[in-house]
Parts: C-alpha cells; structure tokens; sequence
C-alpha cells in the first residue's frame, strides 16, 4: 500500500473572481493579524487571506478572519436612527440631524437638573483608536462627565492596573518575537490556541525549533493544557497563592537575579515578609498544586535563563486579578525577566483594539497615558484642544461596573454605550435589565439594531463596522496596524468618528476643540500628542504602518521602527526609575461552592464565536459549529446527579437560573462546570461579579452554583429560542 497519496490532489480555494485585494488589520481578536479582503469586479468583499509579508501572522488567519469579508452583507445591521420616547413604544426612523439633536438635548437636560456627572457614557476596544481620541475629545472635552469608562474593566482592566502598579505605566513589556529566544513560557488563564489562534501558531513555531517548557495553569484541561509540558489545575482564583510560592521557592534556593534587583526594583523587604508565609505546602492546601509541582515550576522558571509568562482572562477576571497580575511581574522582576529576548511579563490583550483605547480614549485618564491626577498633563491637553484647564475632573470617576450601580442609586440617569452589548457581557443580567430599566435615556450606537441592549434604549444610533472606516488598531505586543476602508456602511450608518465630530457640534466647547473630518488628520493630532511618551508614535503615519504591515511603539519620530520590547534600559515609569516588587498577601474572598451550591462556575470562550455573537452568530461559517449554549460537566459528576450527555438542566446561582445542555467531558474537574458566555440569558444570569479593589474588574470565573433536573420539553423550546438570529 501506497503512503500517502500516489496522486497529488490539493484542496482548491473556490475561485470567488476576486479583482483587487485591499488590506485590513483584523477586528476580532487583539492578535491584530494582518489581512487582504478581496473584491470581486463589482467591488463586493467575497473573500478573505493573511496578508504573506506580514511579521504578526505569516499569511495565516485563523476562523474567524478567514469569514471576516461575510461581515459587511450579515444580518441585523443598522441602516437608520431611530428613536422612541419610551421603551414600549414602537421605534421610529429619524435623519441624523434629528437624532443627533435629540441625543444632545438629552445629554443637556439630564447634566441640567441632575449635575454633569449624571451622563454617563460607556464605550468598548473594538473601535479604531482615532475613533478612541476622538470620542476623549468629546466627552472630556466637550460634554465634560466624569462617569467614562469602557467595557476594557471587563477585560483589561487588571492588566492595566497590575502593570502600573509594578512598573509606574501601562503598556505590555514583550512581544511575540519573545517565543522565538525564550527557554520556559508559563501561561495563567489563557486558552491561546483557540482564543489567539494566531499567536498560539507563532508559540508552536518556535517550539517546534527550539524545545522550551510550555507550564500552563488552568482549571481546565485546554486544549494549550494539552499542548503543555506540565498542566497545573489550579483551584479557581488562587494563582496569586501559587505566584506567591514560587517566590518562596526562589528565594529560599537563591535563585533570585540578585544584580538585576540591586540595580533597577524596589520594596523587596516587605514582600520578603509575605512570601516567607507561602512555603510550597502551605501553598498547596490553598491552590491545589502539589508542593513538588510548585518547586519544580519555580525552578525550571528561575533557572532558565530567559523565561516569560503570559496571561489573559484566567487572572484578569478574579477579585486578585490585579494582584496577580502583579505577582507575574514580581516573578519576572526577582529572576531578571523584564526588557530582554525572551525574558518578559506578556499580557495577551483581548479585543482587536483594546489597546487603542487605553492608550488614547481618555477613558481612565487623558490622551496617551496621561493623568486626570497630574496638573501638567490636564495642562498640555487643554492647551493642545484650546479649552479651559479647569474643564477637567482632578480625578478619574467611575469605572463601567461602578457606573451601573450608579445607576441603581439614582446618581446617574443618562447612559450612552457605545460597541458594547451589557445586557449579555456584564455579570448579573437580571440586576443588569433592572438597572437600564431605571435610565431616563438610553442611548445605544451599535452597527448591528438587534443587539440585547437595544431593547432598554430610547435611541439607537448606527456605526460603521471595521472595514467601512480607516485608521488603525493597536494589538497585544504594542504594534500598530491599519484597517482600510474596505465598503461602504449599509444604508446611512456612519463611522462611529463622525457620529462624535457631529455630536459635537451640539456642545459650546465644540466650536473651540478640532474635530478632523478624516483618520490621517486624527492621527496627525496623536502623533504630536505621543510626543515623548511611552506609547510615543510620532516616527508613524498611515502609509508608513502599511508599507510595515504595522509598526510597535514606542517608535519616535526619525527611527525606522519601532522598539520591539519595554524597560530593556531598566528605567521605569515610576518617579525614581524603580520597578515595584509589591507585597501581596492573599486573602480568599471567592465565592467558594457549599452544601447549596457544590459547582464552581466558569466561564469563557470557544473558537468560533466572538462575545455576544452579534458578529459570529450571524456567519453560517461560524454559527453552525456551536449554535446552542452548553456546559462542560465532567462524566463522573454527571453520573452522581443521574445527568445524561445532551440532557437540558437547571442551574442556579444565588442571582438567577439559567437552562443549558449537558456536554459530558473530562475537560473540567468534577466539582467545576465551565459555560462560553457566548449567549444571551445564560451563564451571565448566573455570575455574580464580585470586583477587584485595584481595577473593578468583575471576578467573571470564580461563582458557584447548583444542577437540577428540568422539563426536557419546555427546556428544548427555550433553548431554540436562545439560538434565534
Ligand atoms: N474565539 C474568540 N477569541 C477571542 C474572543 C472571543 O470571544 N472568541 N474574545 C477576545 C477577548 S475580548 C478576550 S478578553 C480574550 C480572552 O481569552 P482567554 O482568557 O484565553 O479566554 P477565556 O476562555 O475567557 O478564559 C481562559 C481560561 O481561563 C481559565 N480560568 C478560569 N478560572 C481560572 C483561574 O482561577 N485561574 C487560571 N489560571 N485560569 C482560570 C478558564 O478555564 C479558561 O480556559 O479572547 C479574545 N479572543
Ligand atoms: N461570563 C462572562 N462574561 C464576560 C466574559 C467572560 O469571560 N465570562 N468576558 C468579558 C470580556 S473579556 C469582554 S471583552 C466583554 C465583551 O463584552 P461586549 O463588549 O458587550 O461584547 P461584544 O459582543 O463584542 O459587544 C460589542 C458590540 O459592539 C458592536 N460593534 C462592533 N464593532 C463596532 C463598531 O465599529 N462601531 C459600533 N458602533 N459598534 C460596533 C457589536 O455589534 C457588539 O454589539 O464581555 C465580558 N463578559
Ligand atoms: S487570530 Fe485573532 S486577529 Fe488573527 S485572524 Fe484570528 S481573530 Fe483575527
Ligand atoms: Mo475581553
């Protein structure tokens, strides 16, 4: 017998008649691949490939960027303005001048009789960052709340606050070039071969030349689990504890980077004290690893030379996320892995643009890493917009989880989301819907109509997706990426920067601000802005950032590219240059299953859909590998509760229930079920959301909940009904 095929036959691509290929950054995930769509001669998008020469990706695209073209013809989109005096009745079209006008006077009346800070306006990571900069002028500069945040604190925002702590900025240290030099990767919470397709090719890549450790700690046998060298199962919400315990391990075998702490870190007695408390078998009891594991990790880490560590959600979403993000940044700075090949903390960013708008929104501060906080940078930006200095808050206001609950209270009455979707991504949808019930104007601006959210709303306005716009996304490892406009928006839906200009024109400080009518003019603006800063990008403009398939920053004006890697000089962004190795005892305030409720919940993604599937769950090519909710349970606890594979049950929490399918597997622990967030009126009734005191991060994968037997009937009706689109 023949091995192989006698006779080659490839795969053929169906010849879609593509005529131009025209070039775009990704719009999902924050690998920030770059991508060619093709246009067929009538100049329809039919088809999608990774663009060859690019650094990021290599020609390759994963699932969802493959189907990225089908975007711009799916179902759902806004086409018109429309408004309603009330949630019950029906809605009707308007001009954008009407819109605009009615969205402006409600902004003006609610800030009139409730004070400036009772609007408040909620945006996302999935805008273009001169779409960011021009929504910062807008409210900061123009209508002037306190109360802006983004749907990042669901995400980023540990991260964001975990890096400031440690090294005095935000910013993500390494890069993707890392997995190539490093001799040890460990992974906290990040399930990269389906999460970050791309990155994950480009990490096999580089194990495949050079065989290093992969470590991966997750709950769940992943599939990275099962990709790794040493899997550890954590118990939910305790890796700060295990961080912790490696810190014991290092220093008590002196395998600490004694020059590298000496010259360039901080506080080292007190965390000193701290980590005595966590020796390998007091750990153990706590996260489940055994103290073997715990001391084998801690050396094959410290000993090798070069080591990195990346992390997502896992760490993030937890009542320690921004400890623990922190702890990560302590292993790297006692072993001396920080700014060298191969030796970084990573954090590996969610959404196509998350770090767009950290870097430029104005969400937690102002333009390019500036503070609200620091009477120099409210200076230079009232300055460089011509608006009074004493315009600007002194300090920051509420973060998005915070803002809802003010919303409960009665001290915010107007909301006004932009990109994000809360009804099914924030925890606690019952509390949620109470919540948007209470507005007294909700306004919505979303490219697709039939999101959840517009339900509550009083006025929807209709954005340009990705690629009916131009300007540029910034991805994981600080690289700058461009999005050409690709189509135009269906019927008279705008790009989200326009609907901000226009909004503008409706505030007093709107004749003074510079509103550019196109992304190049926006850019140019945040180009001067960057000058000097971290996250300088005065070295890029867009036809540079093409030419380069995406430039990192900092990349100053008159260098080619940009840096590859952060703090390579040992100087960070705190006052004195010094790094902070922080003392971080842990205290367990999880929700910890009982009697009532024995299951951790857990939650997450799966390949094929992106977050509240408004985008995915309308792609065929998508929709049809996984069109209905499910969890993971493992056999042998289903076995106990008489659950059969594919059989509807109850889950209830101490918020809500929730009706899902019985997926039977050995990918979770016994006492865990894990449930991808994916759709509406599911795991989200369940969570509960509890914050981290650093970033008001919600505690997303650490709940607890009970099983219960349900009507097959009635359970299979509600289920199709969830899988409606
Ligand atoms: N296909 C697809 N890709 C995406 C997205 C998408 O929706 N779909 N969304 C993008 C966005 S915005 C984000 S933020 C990223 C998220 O990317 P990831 O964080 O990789 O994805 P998740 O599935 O949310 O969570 C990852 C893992 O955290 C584990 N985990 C849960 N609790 C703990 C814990 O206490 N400790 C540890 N160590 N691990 C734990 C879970 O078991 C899960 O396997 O993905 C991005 N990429
Ligand atoms: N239980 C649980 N819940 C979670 C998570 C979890 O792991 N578990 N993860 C959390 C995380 S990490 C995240 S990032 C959030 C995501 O939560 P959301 O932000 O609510 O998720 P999306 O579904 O991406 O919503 C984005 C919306 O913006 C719209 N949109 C996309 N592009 C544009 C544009 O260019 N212009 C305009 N105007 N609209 C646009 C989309 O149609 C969509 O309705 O969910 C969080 N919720
Ligand atoms: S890995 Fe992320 S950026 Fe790359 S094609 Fe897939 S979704 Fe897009
Ligand atoms: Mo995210």
């Amino acid at each position: 017998m023949l091995f192989g095929r006698a006779v080659r036959n490839p795969v053929k691509i169906a010849d879609k008649g593509v005529k131009e290929w025209k070039y775009a950054t990704c719009g999902y995930c924050s690998t920030g691949c770059s991508l060619e769509i093709g246009l067929d001669e009538t100049g329809t998008p039919v088809s999608t490939r990774g663009a060859a020469g690019a650094d990021v990706n290599r020609g390759k695209a994963c699932i969802k960027g493959i189907y990225e073209h089908e975007l711009f013809r799916s179902a759902g989109r806004g086409t018109k303005p429309l408004l309603r005096p009330n949630r019950v009745e029906e809605w009707q079209t308007a001009n954008w001048d009407e819109a605009l006008d009615k969205t402006a006077n409600e902004i003006k009346r609610i800030q009139e009789t409730y004070g400036r800070d009772s609007f408040a306006i909620v945006s996302t990571g999935q805008l273009l960052t001169e779409e960011f900069y021009t929504l910062g002028k807008l409210t900061r500069g123009c209508i002037g709340t306190n109360n802006y945040d983004g749907n990042t604190t669901l995400c980023m925002a540990s991260a964001v606050s975990g890096y400031k702590r440690s090294f005095g900025s935000d910013g993500p240290p390494g890069c993707y070039d890392d997995f190539d030099h490093t001799n040890c990767l460990m992974a906290f919470g990040s399930n990269l071969p389906e999460q970050h397709p791309i990155i994950y090719w480009r990490l096999k890549e580089a194990r495949e030349k050079r065989n290093f450790p992969l470590i991966v700690v997750d709950p769940r046998v992943t599939m990275f689990a099962q990709m790794a060298d040493i899997h550890l199962p954590i118990t939910p919400g305790t890796d700060l504890v295990l961080l912790n315990s490696m810190a014991h391990v290092i220093f008590k075998e002196e395998l600490e980077d004694r020059d590298y702490i000496n010259a360039n870190c901080e506080q080292a007695n007190e965390f000193m004290e701290v980590i005595e408390q966590y020796a390998p078998e007091a750990a153990a009891k706590i996260c489940g690893i055994d103290s073997d594991t715990i001391r084998l990790v801690a050396r094959t880490y410290a000993k090798a030379g070069a080591a990195m560590s990346i992390w997502t959600m896992g760490i993030n979403q937890s009542t320690h996320g921004s400890d623990g993000v922190a702890a990560i940044n302590n292993l790297n700075l006692i072993t001396g892995n920080i700014g060298i090949k191969g030796g970084t903390s990573l954090s590996i960013t969610g959404q196509c643009n998350a770090m767009g708008t950290r870097e430029w929104s104005s969400c937690s501060g102002l333009p390019g890493y500036r503070y609200l906080e620091n009477d120099q940078d409210r200076k230079e930006i009232a300055d460089f917009w011509g608006i009074e200095e004493d315009f600007f808050p002194e300090a920051r206001g509420l973060s998005e989880t915070d803002i809802f609950p003010a919303i409960e209270t009665g001290a915010i009455k107007g909301l006004w989301l932009v990109a994000t979707n809360p009804m099914t991504s924030m925890p606690n949808t019952p509390r949620i819907r109470k919540t948007l019930e209470k507005l007294e104007c909700l306004v919505v601006q979303d490219c697709y109509q039939d999101v959840e959210t517009t339900d509550y709303a009083h006025i929807f306005l209709p954005g340009a997706i990705w690629a009916e716009k131009a300007g540029v996304f910034t991805n994981t490892e600080r690289r700058v990426n461009y999005v050409s406009k690709i189509t135009e928006p269906p019927g008279e839906a705008k790009p989200d920067f326009w609907i901000f200009s226009e909004m503008a024109k409706r505030f007093e400080n709107g004749s003074k601000i510079n509103f550019p009518d196109t992304t190049s003019e926006i850019f140019d603006e945040m180009r001067e802005l960057s000058r000097g800063r971290l996250c300088d990008i005065s070295g890029m403009n867009h036809e540079k950032i093409v030419e380069n398939a995406g430039l990192q920053w900092p990349c100053r004006e008159g260098e080619e590219l940009g840096d590859q890697r952060l703090y390579s000089d040992g100087a960070f962004c705190h006052g004195n240059g010094k790094a902070k190795i922080l003392a971080l005892p842990f205290i367990n305030n999880n929700e910890l299953p009982d009697d009532d409720y024995p299951f951790w919940l857990n939650s997450g993604r799966l390949v094929e859909h992106f977050h509240s599937r408004t985008k995915t769950g309308k792609i065929g090519n998508m929709n049809k590998f996984h069109p209905t909710p499910f969890m993971e349970i493992n056999p042998d606890a289903a076995h106990e509760l008489g659950v059969a594979h594919g059989e509807f049950v109850r889950l209830v929490s101490k918020r809500g229930d929730a009706v899902v399918l019985a997926q039977l597997t050995h990918r979770v622990p016994r006492n865990m079920v894990f449930i991808p967030f994916h759709f509406h009126e599911c795991v989200n009734r369940l969570t509960l959301g509890l914050l981290d005191p650093y970033s008001r991060q919600p505690a997303f994968k650490q709940a607890s909940v009970r099983i219960e037997k349900t009507d097959q009937k009635q359970a299979a009706k509600l289920n199709a009904e969830m899988r409606e689109f």
